[in-house]
């Protein structure tokens, strides 16, 4: 079965700070084409386990009191190299299409516990099930603690209108967990008391587990700490010996980065590099590191850890936590949620190659 998809990466070498400007957002589209959606007559439709099923136009949505927050928004497939097509012509360097489906603006819209609370929960209430206008009709389930703790329904990115390929004129924000919870061109939430398997959820996102006889897990929520030196990057290169800025970005799920550690010895020693602030929960995170490169080989890798204590993973501690045998190891696996520590090789010549699998 062939699915349509459109997908663009984010160039993360080209771009400073932590917001991504909005025309170089990444995109998942689950769909051929972007539907077109007209702002002044779509609705969002809350229903199912709730006392009163409301209907909520654009004007309605505006006029209730909103919230503006920087959040990092990330494919859960991001940086695993055998799931998206390497022959994609959007592709730059290698940092945009490793890395390149993380993404982060300054969000604005209406939070769902104001209009959940428009239309008053049943008591049995406790998983919804959002759904898109777009012609695949993008589905997905959220329980409802977390809908209830910080999530909002989005209508503007960066101060203007959602962009379309973002879900004008709204589209969910569950900030911290993977994308495919993010639905766009959000038009109906259901209220239910069990969560669903949409297509999406049950088929084409789920990872079946070698450690887990060939089952996949039903959900994943929580993206991990995850951290990317952006320059010096593969396909870029130094210019000369003498001072270079390393430079990255840094996020997690769970919350503010608290630390990176950068290495240019390939893992040997490292030392902290200094944060941008202020650091935005949820948030990508911009880093720096003063280097003095001698002109030999070196190894530059970038380490982050979250308020939480989390710590970025290796490839093999990740491996391990995605249940990947040792002989799969040595190879690039299929697998999501991959926030393993990225190397990247300096030449002598200054080139700079990607050091993953080698
Ligand atoms: N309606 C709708 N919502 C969707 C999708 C989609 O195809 N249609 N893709 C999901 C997936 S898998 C991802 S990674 C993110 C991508 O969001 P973006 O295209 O704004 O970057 O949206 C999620 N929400
Ligand atoms: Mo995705």
């Amino acid at each position: 079965m062939s699915v349509d998809h459109i997908t663009f990466y984010t160039p993360f070498q080209d771009y400073g700070g932590i917001i991504t400007p909005a025309q170089l957002h990444f995109v998942q589209q689950h769909s051929s084409h972007f539907p077109e959606i007209d702002a002044q007559t779509h609705r969002l439709t809350i229903h199912g386990l709730v006392d009163r099923p409301l209907s909520f136009s654009m004007d309605d949505l505006k006029r209730l009191p909103s919230v503006s927050r920087v959040h990092f928004l990330e494919c859960h497939a991001n940086s695993s190299p055998l799931i998206h097509h390497q022959g994609n012509q959007n592709m730059g360097p290698p940092v945009q299409y490793i890395h390149g489906m993380s993404s982060c603006s300054e969000w604005t819209g209406v939070p769902l516990s104001v209009l959940l609370n428009e239309c008053g929960l049943k008591k049995e209430a406790s998983w919804l099930v959002s759904e898109g206008a777009d012609p695949g009709k993008f589905t997905h389930t959220l329980p409802l603690a977390k809908a209830l703790d910080d999530c909002f329904v989005a209508y503007g990115q960066n101060g203007e209108p959602l962009r379309v390929e973002q879900g004008y004129p709204i589209r969910l924000f569950v900030p911290g967990w993977e994308a495919p919870f993010n639905v766009k061109y959000l038009k109906h939430i259901k209220l239910t008391d069990q969560p669903y398997h949409a297509w999406n959820e049950a088929m084409n996102h789920s990872i079946p587990r070698g450690d887990l006889d060939g089952k996949s897990r039903w959900y994943h929520f929580e993206m991990g700490p995850k951290s990317v030196i952006t320059r010096p990057s593969a396909g870029l290169g130094i210019p000369r010996k003498g001072y270079v800025q390393i430079t990255g970005l840094a996020w997690s799920g769970g919350g503010v980065i608290s630390k990176v550690d950068v290495s240019t010895d390939g893992g040997k020693s490292w030392k902290e590099a200094k944060l941008q602030t202020p650091v935005h929960s949820k948030a990508h995170t911009r880093f720096t590191f003063d280097w003095a490169w001698d002109g030999e080989e070196a190894t530059l890798m970038s380490r982050c850890t979250d308020e939480k204590g989390e710590v970025q993973p290796t490839r093999a501690e990740l491996y391990k936590n995605w249940g990947i045998s040792e002989a799969d190891m040595q190879k690039p696996a299929r697998a999501i949620h991959t926030n393993m520590i990225q190397p990247w090789k300096v030449a002598s010549d200054g080139s700079v190659h990607n050091a993953m699998y080698s």
